[in-house]
């Protein structure tokens, strides 16, 4: 009866495909359901002039348009920083941002009464890039700083020195259900709210202060979502309120999704990112140190942007020691929709940024990229300090990175490239191999906690409740084996309930690829404390006096859906008929669980601390093929490695793994955000914004997971698997600038992510052109002092 560590399908594999698994717009209709849509700014920036709401709302079939004043409780919130409206007041700050609420009793009543739509705006100048926001000096939130030792005593004395600009753009979260929700009025004013969202108790909490409500007067219940991606973190809140402001003004039940060029116009991205770097390093290619000062595009609000740049701060280093450095950053405040979570959480953009130093490096050098990381990698006694002063401790990375180079024939593939390139005219071909170490938990320490309810019935089945949501990334069926494998039963007597804030409380967004660790541990808290009722009460009903024993814990045991004492082996109950008897002796058979993660702290002062409580690490080395006519980037084969402990799933984790990679390699390859010079978005649907389809695979991939020995805290040994593997991208990102790197040895080449081909055709055009066109980013190697770019000052 083990099902921890089996292959078991996804719990909800076949629904998804027969269509019986329900998402938000699948539930039901009541027969007095208006449906909600909103109507958008067209502007970037600008101030509301006039409107005909109030004509509109009296169109056939329009119950009514509601604006931010029919808000009954405020209209600001916002996760960090409360700096957001649910719908715009005098001032629009993004092309896309809700104004008003309209419902209706058809999508085409809807329809019909927005195409009358008289709305009048003053536009204002907008804000959109990093440089603009630099000069306007529009930030959001407090400069951050993380140093160690002394950068520019080794800058100054650096035996080696490079400088530029690391630029990468966003990336839409590609969710394949939009935002979405659904809302009643029950008695008494209260508020139920479906909702596709990660973070059922912010939903909770958010409809609460907009409807002037208590916390116990909404309930917030999500059975799945198709995908968030970190994107319905805090991005669903918006149309949940939309619901329920419309649920709480007509007493009808309220329906929302968004269509899916709404959602990408509307909703925050991956944050783009501008770094500009300083490193001063050896002959050898060792590091002495670096300076990065790191801006993000956090878009019009708050959102998460200030805990996603304290995840770049504490990714930074990605797998590499670092003895001197300086770390400054900041958040830039611009007229699109406030940037949000994306698996990594801000990581992603640290690491880039080190790999493409570490690039360059090899490239001045003119050695070997490989030695160079494995030079610089995170060793076991020495060389394991990260820059807020956690040690990495019982990590593999210089074993997975030798493995890997083994396995995948690195060398011998390294030297058939260059023979490639040397003869080829029409191709190019690039290599790369690039660790990762993912820190986990919540940054933010106090999210670090989980709460469950597990409820055994008379027949010795199982409900489980968590906090926890599921998004496609197999956290119900994981909680289902660590909870049956507790109780030694079967899988099929175990069901995983609706998340619902009803019967979990003040639980934490799913997240931070911890949803397993936290919910799975409180999980397992509640099912000992049945256990433990149980394993009492079995002690005494063993110890009947014709029995001749005397009660004893110690020798009760669970076992492949039976319970015994061992000093009667022949006497076995099935776990089914002790839990009817325990039922009848009066024993409590439901408890809730609790967990948090114990021992993790920042010192946001002093930016050191223990912020993670362990690492999830891997990696990955990539082979492309470059057209050099067109730029068109091939990813020909792949190899990963990763260290992710022992698995509960086996299966689930080899999807996330394939999936958060190639999600990634859209990323830093062909999705490309593109906007007008009016800030709206361009790439709003499918045909004009690419995410990888299956022949963006790979045509040789290969994926292992290693063993990890020292790894002997989390839930089973386990270790989280969500965000992780989709930095393993960063292989092919850093193959590509391999490949441009053969083109001539005498430069540097430059290369911003997304490698497009319209970006590799550029760059190969600069590498095969004039470079003292000062436009050109590529950067002379040679040159002993570069020169430098002048860094902005962060302090105002
Ligand atoms: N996998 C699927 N199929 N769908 C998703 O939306 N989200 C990712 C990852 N894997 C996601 C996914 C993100 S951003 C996170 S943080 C984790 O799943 C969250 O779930 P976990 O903590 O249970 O791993
Ligand atoms: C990683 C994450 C998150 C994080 C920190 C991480 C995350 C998240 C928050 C967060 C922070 C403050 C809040 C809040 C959430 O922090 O997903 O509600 O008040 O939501 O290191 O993934
Ligand atoms: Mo994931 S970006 O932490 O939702």
């Amino acid at each position: 009866m083990k099902v921890v560590g089996k292959h078991i399908p996804h719990d909800s594999a076949v629904g998804h495909v027969t269509g019986e698994a329900l998402f938000v717009d699948d539930l039901p209709s009541a027969k007095d359901e208006l449906i909600v849509d909103f109507i958008a700014s067209p502007v970037a920036h600008g101030k509301i002039i006039r409107f005909n709401f109030e004509e509109l709302s009296q169109l056939d079939g329009i119950a009514g348009i509601f604006t931010h004043a029919d808000l009954p409780g405020h209209n600001l919130f916002g996760p960090v920083i409360q700096d957001e409206r649910f719908l715009a007041e005098d001032i629009v700050e993004y092309v896309g941002q809700p104004i008003a609420v309209i419902a209706g009793e058809s999508r085409k009543a809807v329809r019909q009464a927005k195409k009358q739509l008289q709305l009048e705006i003053e536009e204002l100048a907008p804000v959109f890039t990093i440089d603009e926001a630099l000069a306007a000096k529009q930030f959001i939130g407090e400069a951050r700083e993380l140093k160690k030792g002394d950068f520019e005593k080794v800058w100054n004395e650096a035996e080696h020195k490079i400088a530029g600009t690391f630029l990468c753009n966003g990336q839409e979260q590609f969710y394949l259900e939009s935002q979405a929700a659904l809302a009643w009025r029950g008695e008494n004013g209260e508020i139920l709210v479906h909702s596709s969202s990660q973070n059922p108790t912010e939903i909770q909490e958010v409809v609460a202060e907009a409807l002037g409500l208590g916390f116990h007067e909404v309930v917030c219940v999500c059975k799945r979502m198709g995908g968030g991606f970190g994107g319905k973190e805090t991005q669903a809140v918006i149309p949940a309120v939309m619901a329920a402001l419309v649920a709480a003004k007509t007493g009808r039940s309220a329906r929302v999704a968004y269509t899916k060029d709404d959602d990408m116009r509307s909703t925050g991205k991956r944050h783009p990112y501008k770094i500009y770097y300083k490193a001063g390093f050896t002959g050898a290619g060792k590091i002495t140190g670096v300076k990065f000062d790191i801006y993000s595009n956090g878009g019009a609000a708050a959102d998460l942007s200030t805990a996603i740049l304290e995840r770049t701060l504490l990714h930074s280093d990605n797998s590499y020691f670092i003895p001197n450095l300086v770390f400054r950053a900041m958040i830039c405040k611009t007229n699109f929709p406030p940037n949000t979570a994306f698996r990594g959480f801000g990581g992603p953009q640290g690491m880039a940024n080190i790999e493409n130093v570490l690039q360059e490096i090899s490239i001045v050098l003119k050695k070997d990229a490989l030695e160079v990381r494995r030079l610089n990698c995170y060793g076991h006694n020495d060389q394991n300090v990260t820059p807020y002063g956690q040690i990495v401790q019982n990590h593999m990375l210089p074993e997975i990175i030798d493995q890997l180079a083994e396995t995948s024939s690195y060398k011998k593939r390294l030297t058939e490239v260059a023979e490639f390139n040397r003869k080829s005219v029409t191709h190019l071909r690039g290599l790369a191999l690039t660790p990762l170490k993912f820190g986990i938990s919540f940054t933010t320490s106090f999210l670090n906690q989980g709460n469950a309810l597990v409820n055994v019935y008379k027949d010795g089945t199982v409900q489980v409740s968590t906090g926890g949501t599921e998004m496609g990334q197999g956290l119900n069926t994981k909680i289902r084996q660590l909870v049956a494998e507790e109780f030694a039963i079967s899988y099929d007597d175990v069901r995983i309930m609706i998340t619902s804030t009803e019967k979990n409380n003040n639980t934490s967004p799913t997240a931070a690829s911890a949803g397993t660790d936290l919910n799975g541990m409180a999980a397992v808290n509640a099912c000992q404390k049945i256990r433990r009722n149980l394993t009492e009460f079995a002690s005494r009903y063993f110890s009947a006096p014709e029995n001749g024993i005397v009660p004893s814990i110690e020798h009760i045991h669970f076992e492949a859906g039976s319970v015994y004492d061992d000093r009667l082996p022949e006497n076995k109950l099935t776990f089914r008929k002790l839990v009817l008897q325990a039922y009848m002796g009066q024993v409590s058979l439901g408890e809730r669980g609790f967990y948090k993660t114990p021992g993790v702290n920042l010192n946001r002062e002093t930016g050191k601390g223990n912020p993670f409580f362990y690492f999830t690490s891997g990696a990955a080395v990539s082979e492309v093929l470059i057209d050099r006519f067109t730029g068109q980037l091939k990813l020909e084969r792949s190899d990963i490695l990763m260290d992710i402990g022992e698995s509960i799933n086996p299966g689930i984790d080899r999807g996330q793994i394939i999936g958060g990679f190639i999600q990634g390699v859209g990323w830093v390859t062909n999705e490309d955000l593109r906007y007008s010079d009016k800030g709206q978005l361009l790439s709003y649907s499918p045909t004009t914004y690419k995410i990888p389809n299956i022949q963006d695979l790979p045509d040789i991939f290969n994926l292992e997971t290693l063993e990890n020995p020292q790894h002997k805290i989390n839930i089973r040994r386990s270790k989280a698997v969500g965000e992780p593997p989709l930095m393993l991208c960063l292989s092919v990102w850093m193959a590509v600038k391999h490949a441009l790197s053969s083109v001539r040895n005498d430069i540097t080449p430059r290369l911003n992510l997304p490698a497009t081909a319209e970006e590799i055709l550029q760059r190969l055009t600069e590498l095969n052109g004039d470079l003292s066109n000062p436009e050109t980013t590529a950067v002379r190697a040679t040159e002993s002092e570069v020169s430098l770019v002048s860094l902005p000052s962060i302090s105002g």
